[in-house]
């Protein structure tokens, strides 16, 4: 049985050095130890005995790789992105404090040392049974990319071992590349036939692709009560450290100057950016721990739109902030905002932050209109008159991620052996079918009733017997390959079946069909696993 690891020291060797992306990711690991170690403590208590698998596993981040073009290491120290490497740091960290054995790799020419190509073929696509140097291989699209060219043979036999870290998500009917091609939704990245399940993403966007996440750090009980004492209730940091996002921000930025000193945190090299104005104290890009200490002091943390779905709104409440963010009407996708183009997703983000404003929500998330003038400034108010305290969802938490990985190695299954029967994992008797309205997907269906959607338990749905059994007075009955199957079609009263496993899907929607929806609970703040999957 493999031990919890609370000592981080070999992984910190295991990173390698040099880039400053790297360098960024060894000391959000360093700084984490402790909370690692006690979440690891923690999580052996709670799983008791149980059976625990040692996995080697390979790490192979095509972001950071020089034949990418790394754009990322560069910005590291210039405001550019670091949620990516907030995320890699922690599954790192997960991964080596849950006992398995690394391999990390940032070069193409170690990974194709590591995977030679031409191992001999086996049956089948998933042969768990024939012996490979890895158990498992976490990697992103640019090094699923890369495995592909240069493994040949041996990319076949490692499909079912492979898990895409993808922030954004991919839905099966962009991955399924037959369909995507003939209905329009080709894009970069989508179309590897993987098992959606594959795709883990940086916050829960829709159950067909597994629930990553990555940790925010948790604050002790003196630690909050030292918050609850240092909090000065009119003070402001604007979220974002590129000084674009500023831009075109004047009105709220003044109104919000009548009743709050403003922070921001933006890069810049010797000049103030000429976007942020005078009357705002610019700290510049600042170090993580200080960066949450500026946190632990404001009150509020707003943002202006940019970035999407980040770390940094989750770290300002679990330190005490109230976070302020627009709502975006009409949602922006894939389909109208550049941000979001070429992405395999049609998910339509209502605010800046969907899942603090739907998983999080007031007293701590305020999402406003802000071309309502009166509404912002009425929310500013409200605000420095709400008392909160810190919160951090336990799905964010060191404990929370670790019981969530460790339950994926232990039973996520169904692609490495295909033998795996549905509902096996997470058990089937949690399924509770529901028949969604018209023009529901089945993510938000599931919701409606206070529960997940759980696209393992489709095939179960895939039957006239399950139509039947829902009340649901068919016609006809046919058998097609549509992403939105199983559905019903009022007008003709015809039913429909998924005829290809592989496009069983919880996003979708259209106006025609009543979607037949797998659902089941979800453990309170950890909505990846049921309450029956520990
Ligand atoms: C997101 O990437 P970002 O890097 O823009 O996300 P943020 O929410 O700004 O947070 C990243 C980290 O930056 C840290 C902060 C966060 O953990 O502690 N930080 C800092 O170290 N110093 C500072 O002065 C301010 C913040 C998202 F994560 C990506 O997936 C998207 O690609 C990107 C674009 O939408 O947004």
């Amino acid at each position: 049985l493999p031990k919890v690891q609370s000592n981080l020291s070999h992984l910190l060797d295991l990173v390698g050095s040099g880039k400053e992306s790297l360098i960024f990711m060894k000391k959000r690991i360093k700084r984490l130890t402790a909370q690692w170690a006690l979440a690891a403590q923690r999580l052996e208590r709670k799983l008791g005995g149980t059976r625990r698998d040692t996995e080697k596993i390979l790490i192979h981040i095509g972001f950071l790789t020089e034949e990418t073009g790394d754009v990322f290491s560069p910005r590291v120290l210039k405001g550019g992105p670091l949620g990516e490497m907030v995320q890699w740091a922690d599954i790192l960290a997960v991964l080596y404090v849950l006992g398995h054995g690394l391999r990390i790799t940032v070069s193409l020419k170690e990974l194709q040392s590591l995977l030679q190509p031409g191992v001999p073929p086996g049956r089948g696509n998933c042969p768990l049974t024939v012996p490979l140097p890895f158990d498992l291989i976490y990697t992103d699209y640019h090094g699923l990319q890369q495995m592909k060219q240069h493994m040949g043979l041996s990319f076949r036999k490692y499909r079912c071992r492979i898990r895409v870290i993808d922030t954004f998500g991919t839905e099966p009917a962009y991955n399924h590349e037959e369909y995507a091609t003939l209905h329009g939704y080709r894009t970069n990245w989508g179309y590897w036939n993987l098992n959606p399940k594959q795709f883990m993403t940086m916050f829960p966007h829709t159950p067909d692709n597994s629930f990553m996440g990555f940790v925010s750090e948790e604050l002790n009980e003196t630690e909050k009560q030292l918050i609850r004492g240092s909090k000065a209730s009119n003070m402001a940091v604007v979220y974002g450290k590129e000084p674009g996002i500023w831009k075109g921000k004047e009105k709220f930025l003044s109104i919000l100057n009548k009743y709050m000193e403003i922070h921001g945190t933006v890069y810049y090299e010797s000049q103030r950016p000429p976007e942020v104005p005078a009357f705002v104290k610019n700290h510049g890009l600042l170090p993580q721990p200080e960066f949450q200490q500026l946190l632990r002091k404001a009150k509020l943390f707003i943002g202006f739109g940019f970035p999407y779905e980040g770390p940094a709104p989750l770290e300002a409440i679990a330190n005490g902030c109230i976070f302020l963010q627009s709502r975006f009407s009409p949602p922006h996708s894939s389909l109208n905002h550049e941000f979001f183009r070429g992405k395999p997703t049609s998910r339509e983000v209502f605010s800046q932050h969907p899942y603090a404003e739907n998983f999080i929500g007031k007293p701590h998330v305020w999402t406003v209109d802000y071309n309502n003038s009166e509404e912002f400034e009425a929310a500013i108010k409200t605000i420095m008159r709400t008392q909160v305290d810190p919160y951090l969802p336990y799905e964010y938490t060191c404990e929370g991620m670790l019981e969530r990985i460790h339950a994926y190695i232990q039973h996520q299954e169904w692609a490495r052996n295909a033998s795996v029967a549905p509902g096996a994992w997470p058990p089937g008797y949690s399924l509770q079918a529901w028949l969604a309205e018209a023009g529901r997907a089945c993510t938000d269906a599931c919701l409606d009733h206070g529960l997940v959607c759980e696209p393992s338990f489709f095939p179960f749905l895939n039957s006239q017997d399950a139509f039947r059994k829902l009340r649901v007075p068919c016609d006809s009955t046919e058998s097609e390959m549509n992403h939105l199957y199983p559905a019903f079609a009022q007008p003709g009263q015809e039913c429909y079946l998924q005829k290809d496993p592989l496009l069983f899907s919880c996003a979708g929607a259209s106006t025609k069909y009543r979607r037949l929806c797998p659902c089941r609970d979800f453990r309170k703040g950890q909505v990846a696993l049921c309450q029956a999957c520990l």
